[in-house]
């Protein structure tokens, strides 16, 4: 059902700020900055091999980052999981009792098509289901 760990979402208060630790001191190849409207945030991607790390910066106090970064501070917010057949994912887990906070898929960042499981549902981690793009991101 999943295929590997597709990346591992980041909060923080300013990619500007966040970005030269993981680009210049970790040296991680830094793929630019995208904004995604639907999810009041705009992320950064930094690849390790074939995962990825994703800062997260919420564009308004309504974004759910801001409500995380408020409670916890910066840390680690989500891992995603890559998966081929994200509807058919999403159906099964769903058959099988999983609350998911997107019970049908939606477009993230890169044009992936994503959908999140409630941390209620998945022992408090943040949990995306990524079907990569085309362009395999
Ligand atoms: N990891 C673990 N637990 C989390 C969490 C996270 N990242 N974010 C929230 N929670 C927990 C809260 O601690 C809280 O727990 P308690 O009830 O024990 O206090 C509970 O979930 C409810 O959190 P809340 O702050 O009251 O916020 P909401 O109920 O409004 O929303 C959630 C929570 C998870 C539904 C919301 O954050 C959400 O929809 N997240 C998914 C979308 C998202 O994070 N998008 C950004 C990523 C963009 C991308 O990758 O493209």
């Amino acid at each position: 059902m999943l295929t590997k760990i597709n990346h591992l979402g980041v909060a923080v208060t300013s990619i500007e700020e966040a970005l030269p630790l993981y680009r210049d001191t970790l040296g991680m190849e830094f793929s630019g900055i995208e904004e995604v409207p639907s999810q009041l945030v705009k992320v950064a991607f930094l690849s390790i091999g074939e995962s990825k790390i994703e800062l997260l910066e919420p564009t308004s106090p309504e974004s759910p980052v801001a409500k995380f970064l408020e409670k916890n501070g910066p840390g680690v917010h989500h891992v995603a999981y890559g998966v081929q057949d994200i509807d058919a994912t999403i159906a099964r887990l769903i058959a099988g009792g999983t609350r998911m906070i997107d019970t049908t898929a939606r477009t993230g960042a890169h044009g992936a098509r994503i959908a999140f499981l409630h941390p209620k549902s998945s022992n408090g981690v943040l949990t995306e289901l990524c079907e990569a793009h085309e362009d395999g991101h």
